[in-house]
């Protein structure tokens, strides 16, 4: 009977750890921001529950980026944070936001939501991550 005690502790354990093996990103092809004529890299990237569409965005270093942020909830916020180019911006459900940075470092940046509904996991943790690749 003590061994159907510990059993029954760690399927709830498991049940609530947060689910961390797929990696959401890895399956999503690179996306190549297309740089305009008038030398500004633009895309238009939707948020839902809990993901970025396109999430693997490559830019170009040294010149500046505008993104636009679509959100496809219905009552979810959402933001969008990459803390390497000072980008953090809340995204209200059905709502759509622009950001614009211009990437000095090469380098391969996370982009995530950090919103959550306590006490349930974040949204990052629910896969809601990115990232951005500045060549
Ligand atoms: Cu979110």
């Amino acid at each position: 009977m003590r061994h159907l005690g510990i059993m029954i502790l760690l399927f709830a354990l498991l049940a609530v750890l947060p689910v961390s093996a797929a990696d959401p990103v890895a399956h999503q092809p690179p996306f190549v921001v297309p740089l305009g004529p008038d030398g500004v890299q633009r895309a238009t990237i939707t948020l839902d529950s809990y993901s970025y569409t396109p999430g693997h965005l490559i830019v170009e270093a040294g010149k500046p980026v505008e993104l636009t942020l679509t959100s496809v909830t219905t009552i979810v916020p959402h933001n969008f944070i990459i803390k390497e180019v000072s980008v953090e911006h809340d995204v209200r459900a059905g709502k759509t936001a622009v950001v614009k940075f211009t990437p000095a470092q090469t380098g391969i940046f996370a982009i995530y939501c950090d919103k959550r509904l306590w006490p349930l996991p974040s949204h990052r943790d629910k896969g809601m991550e990115g990232k951005l690749e500045v060549k």
